[in-house]
């Protein structure tokens, strides 16, 4: 039987509460109360006659100012190269010095059929003070990468299967190091004060050429404090 660690339950677990939170937040106008800066400001709710009150407490995000919090991600990359499918997972900080500013690092990994590559991934977004709001970043990533390449023809036995050089055979070699730069384009969305759901989508531009850039689409749920 497959066991599955307790810090993968527990985060889906929260997930879980989330989007139930999340969804019974969809009808609230005053969606961020779990902030105690937008509940400082929100304490006495927009009057049931006021529209323009309760549309404003539904889509003000401008507590996000001086949040931090820490992010999981999960994506996934289209390798021309190879056509390969990479897929990964990102873990980091991501901080709001002003409320439509955000920069964040983090540590990324992601491996495909031919190769993986793993390391520090750093960058900035832009957006507005709402509560759904589409961002424009930019990013960086650092790190180790390797690459499958033909081994049939060096009189070893790369694989380890007992035949040397057999037709198919394939060895795997760390390339060395791996920057890449990247325009970013996304969602942000708030269920509640201190959570937010990000989707993106990166065009990486690679230090190994442009027949290595790739697209990269994700998701991103990130917990907040302050
Ligand atoms: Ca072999
Ligand atoms: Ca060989």
């Amino acid at each position: 039987m497959v066991r599955i660690p307790p810090l993968l339950v527990r985060l889906f677990a929260s997930l879980l509460l989330l989007s139930s939170v999340g969804c019974a937040n969809l009808l609230k106008s005053r969606y961020a109360m779990d902030d105690p800066v937008y509940a400082a400001k929100y304490e006495v709710g927009a009057e049931k006659t006021d529209v323009p009150g309760k549309v404003k407490q539904a889509i003000d995000a401008r507590f996000v100012e001086g949040l931090n919090g820490k992010y999981l991600a999960g994506g996934s990359q289209w390798r021309n190269a190879t056509q390969g499918l990479l897929t990964g997972a990102e873990w980091g900080y991501e901080y709001y010095p002003t409320s439509w500013y955000s920069s964040r690092v983090g540590l990324a990994g992601y491996l495909g059929p031919d190769d993986w590559y793993a390391g520090l991934d750093t960058g900035a977004r832009i957006q507005l003070p709402t509560r759904l709001t589409p961002f424009a970043g930019v990013g960086m990533f650092n790190g180790l990468s390797t690459v499958r390449a033909d081994a049939s023809d060096d009189r070893k036995d790369n694989d380890e299967d007992g035949s040397i050089d057999e037709f198919d055979e394939m060895e795997t070699n760390v390339d060395g190091w791996l920057s890449t730069v990247y325009p970013e384009l996304g969602v942000h969305w708030w269920p509640v004060g201190q959570a937010r759901i990000t989707a993106y989508a990166r065009y990486l531009i690679s230090s190994e050429g442009r027949a290595l850039d790739d697209w990269l689409a994700g998701v991103q749920f990130t917990a907040f404090d302050r």
